[in-house]
């Protein structure tokens, strides 16, 4: 029997730990588990057994990290073969007559995928595509890609899955504390974008235990049409004494579990921490559960890398401002290349409350087919928003689909044969949402019926292919009233029998309407209220667009959408504001509302332009003005909105980089203008071990040298014994340390310590935002320098009293 048979009449048993107990029987601390498939086979055997003994249905053979990037090709070979084996061993030697499933345990590459990491997207597909050809050529039974923190890399682990093996696939992600991947996809994020790519399973393993992940489940169990599966941990990993505990213990677990599986959880197991005991105790509590009832679920929903967005309600906004009809000076950002016009115009409309950006790129001289996939990758370093792909280059299409981190809504395929198969295949390869034009091979139908009767070829044909309804909007087409002046009326009346008649969402673009007529903007709204009321789900419109804006929000007042009226009275002054359609970018938004021009590039992430910006600043104020009134303070709005988690670690990476490239036309400049001295001392400066953050430290630095010190910076995430070792070689008389973390305070503490021993002459100075005078003094420093102007204070006073 195949496991997707299998899991249809059955709650299906996965195993627990492996890791723990591989710990418990030997593996050394920094040791690959792996590579006990070919040095210790009978420990692994003897876990895989013990688990089949208590009951699992489907055990996860011992490859977790086996990949290409941490094994060379022929020991991965080797690793993966006599992993299997282990697991087919284990199964014949056990007791159980259950049903028994090997898969191949597929876990994160260890790296961050481009363009938080370095690891380029297609790379990561590369490296599981071997893990998996190896898989499949020594017998596994599916495949189990496991905890994973970041939504693009688990989508490039399930495209190799896809692309290199007809086995049924699991994927199963890991959550942390505040219910997000760590990159800061939600569940619902995380579901749609990986059931559009056919998962065989998807849920949650890892990081913690069953009821600290409630929440999470519950959300997949409410977003998911695929079975869920759950593989908690016996509780937050904790260190006592040394060694690592779990503090969920085996009767607590089960009744959690059987919990979830009596909410609809159709494969159970454990991860770290838990052992087979934890397994048998599990299959007891939950044994002769009748499977949930499988429940597709019916929400049309598209996503960015972290936000998903649901259609229902009142019509979503589309933004329109990233198609170059009609629009000059985006036309010339695109033959330029200038990317960074194209992520401000995206920053703009996401600021004006746009739901989903549509990105066109069609423009003579262009190559679509190079360029649409990267900007839909450079847009998403900028915004979460849902991205439009928007093109009728079927190439230009497919790379954009498959470089996209999220669901996207496609844009667009008609009623044509030739469009479809073009279209469809592509959709149910990458997943994704579609816009259908009511046209086919003989034009646009003049008639409301005769686009309504395209639409339900085109959804006959998409459900033939398996791409369900949900993921079909339709557009009706709404032509120019100036050239036709029953336009209108046709495209609503079409918008209302495809929303009743076949229960499909719509979308429209709009400002075709008003073609040819002056004040559009006012034809415009009015059409965008008319089509609300007639259907229409989302509509493609200027966001800056004050008559759009008004009725959206008025709509959303009267339809009683907008809880308590909140929305509307907190932008009803804003209402009122002249039309404010195509005017030029920057006059558009209160500057004084979130900080400086400068500030907010940063904020953003907006690197080419964050420069810019300072170089032009620079000419008017001084070099530390900059740092301390623009730079630090954007800075600080960026960690207070991570902490906050309205921001997550992809924005805090952006706005990090921007500040680098603002402050490195800062330190050019210095270093251009400074003018020789005698060096006064040396100083080495240095971030402590486990901390990366290197900003502060080098505008320490900047300044140090300034002031005519003789810098040696030894970087960031530097190990005590690396800093002790320079103080005593190179004879610095004054260490500055930067800690920016409350968990890498420790590092400084044992750093000092250890200067104390190796260079006892040597001073040390301390800072960083977590540190303050009384910690300093605690840590034994010498000084503590609250910003960079504080660390020259101490340098000079130090060098007098010398
Ligand atoms: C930018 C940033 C990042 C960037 C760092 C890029 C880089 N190259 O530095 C990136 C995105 C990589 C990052 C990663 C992480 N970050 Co971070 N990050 C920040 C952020 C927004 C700004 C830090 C900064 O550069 N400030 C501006 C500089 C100029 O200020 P400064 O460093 O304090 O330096 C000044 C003074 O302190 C002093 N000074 C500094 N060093 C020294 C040294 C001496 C000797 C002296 C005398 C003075 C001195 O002078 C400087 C100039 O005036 C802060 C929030 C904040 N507002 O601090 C969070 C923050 C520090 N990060 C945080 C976290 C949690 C993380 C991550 C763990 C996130 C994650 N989940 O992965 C990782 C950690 C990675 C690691 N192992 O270090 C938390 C730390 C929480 C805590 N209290 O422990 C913060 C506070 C955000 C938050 N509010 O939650 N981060």
């Amino acid at each position: 029997m195949k496991i997707t048979e299998f899991i249809k009449n059955n709650v299906v048993l996965l195993d627990g730990g492996m890791g723990t107990l591989l710990q418990a029987a030997g593996l050394a601390p920094g040791e690959a588990p792996e590579t006990w498939n070919v040095t210790k086979p009978e420990e692994i055997v003897k876990v895989h057994t013990a688990y089949f003994n208590a009951g699992s249905n489907v055990v996860n053979a011992n490859t977790f990290g086996a990949n290409v990037l941490k094994f060379a090709p022929d020991k991965l070979e080797e690793i993966i073969k006599r992993a299997l084996e282990n697991a087919r061993t284990a199964a014949a030697a056990s007791t159980g007559a259950q049903p028994k499933f090997i898969a191949l345990d597929v876990g994160p590459t260890g790296r961050m995928l481009e363009p938080l990491g370095d690891l380029p997207f297609e790379k990561a597909v590369a490296v599981f595509a071997q893990t998996v050809r190896l898989g499949v050529k020594y017998g596994a039974d599916l495949i189990f890609i496991e905890t994973m923190t970041d939504l693009y890399e688990t989508k490039a682990a399930l495209l190799a899955a896809k692309e290199n093996s007809e086995l049924p696939v699991f994927v199963s992600n890991a959550y942390t504390e505040n219910g997000r991947l760590l990159t800061g996809a939600d569940p619902a994020t995380v579901a749609a974008t990986l059931e559009g790519m056919l998962p065989d399973a998807i849920g949650v393993n890892c990081s913690l235990g069953p009821a600290a992940l409630r929440d999470v489940i519950r959300a997949y169990l409410k977003n998911a049409s695929v079975p869920v599966l759950f593989k908690p941990n016996a509780g937050l990993p904790q260190t006592r004494d040394g060694k690592t505990v779990y503090d969920v213990l085996p009767a607590d677990f089960t009744n959690e579990m059987a919990q979830a599986v009596g909410e609809g959880v159709r494969l159970a197991g454990g991860c770290c921490g838990t052992t087979p005991e934890y397994i048998a105790a599990l299959r007891a509590a939950i044994a002769g559960a009748a499977p949930a009832p499988a429940a597709p679920k019916t929400e049309t929903v598209i996503t960015g890398n972290a936000r998903a967005v649901t259609f229902g309600g009142a019509p979503l906004l589309i933004g329109e401002r990233l198609n170059p009809t009609g629009k000059k000076r985006l036309q010339q950002a695109l033959r330029e290349n200038d990317v960074d016009y194209v992520l401000q115009e995206a920053d703009r409309q996401a600021q004006e409350g746009a739901h989903a950006l549509d990105v066109n790129v069609g423009l003579p001289q262009i190559d679509e087919k190079t360029l649409l996939p990267r900007l839909v990758f450079e847009l998403q370093t900028v915004t979460d928003l849902p991205l439009v792909i928007d093109t009728a280059d079927a190439d230009a299409l497919a790379g954009a689909m498959r470089l996209y981190n999220g669901k996207p809504l496609v844009n667009s395929v008609n009623g044509a044969k030739k469009s479809m198969d073009a279209v469809f295949p592509l959709v149910q390869k990458y997943g994704g949402a579609v816009i259908a034009l009511t046209l086919d091979e003989n034009g646009i139908p003049p008639t409301a019926e005769g686009r309504a009767a395209i639409a339900r070829r085109i959804l006959d044909e998409a459900l033939r292919r398996g791409i369900p309804k949900k993921d079909i909007v339709f557009d009706p087409l709404c032509m120019a009233v100036s050239a036709a002046p029953e336009a209108a009326n046709t495209a609503l009346e079409a918008l209302r029998l495809i929303r009743t008649g076949l229960g499909c969402h719509t979308v429209l673009g709009l400002s075709n309407v008003s073609f040819g007529l002056p004040n559009r903007d006012a034809l415009n709204g009015i059409f965008f209220a008319l089509a609300a009321a007639a259907g229409m789900s989302a509509a493609i419109v200027n966001p800056f667009s004050a008559e759009i804006k008004k009725a959206y929000y008025a709509y959303r007042a009267l339809r009683n959408l907008d809880e308590n009226f909140l929305e509307y009275i907190e932008r009803a002054p804003a209402l009122t504001a002249a039309p404010a359609a195509n005017a030029a970018p920057a006059a558009q938004k209160p500057e004084a509302a979130d900080g400086s021009a400068l500030q907010k590039a940063i904020c953003t992430g907006l690197k080419g332009q964050a420069a810019e910006l300072t170089r032009a600043l620079l000419g008017e104020r001084p070099p530390m003005d900059l740092v301390e009134n623009e730079i630090v303070p954007a800075l600080d709005a960026v960690g207070e909105g991570y902490e906050k988690q309205r921001l997550y670690l992809p924005q805090l990476l952006n706005s990090a980089e921007a500040a680098g490239a603002a402050f490195e036309v800062i330190r050019a400049r210095a270093a251009a203008e400074a003018v020789p001295t005698e060096k006064k001392c040396r100083v080495i400066i240095a971030t402590v071990q486990g901390d990366v953050h290197d900003i502060g430290k080098n505008i320490v630095k900047l300044l140090l040298q300034n002031y005519g010190y003789e810098v040696i910076d030894l970087g960031k995430d530097v190990p005590p014994a690396r800093i002790a070792e320079a103080a005593a070689e190179t004879g610095a008389p004054l260490v500055g340390l930067s800690a920016l973390m409350t968990t890498t305070v420790p590092a400084m503490g044992e750093t000092i310590r250890l200067l104390r021993e190796k260079a006892p002459a040597c001073k040390v100075m301390v800072g960083g935002a977590v540190l303050n005078a009384e910690t300093a003094a605690a840590l034994g420093a010498d000084y503590y320098g609250r910003d960079a102007m504080a660390t020259v204070r101490i340098a000079e006073q130090f060098t007098e009293n010398r």
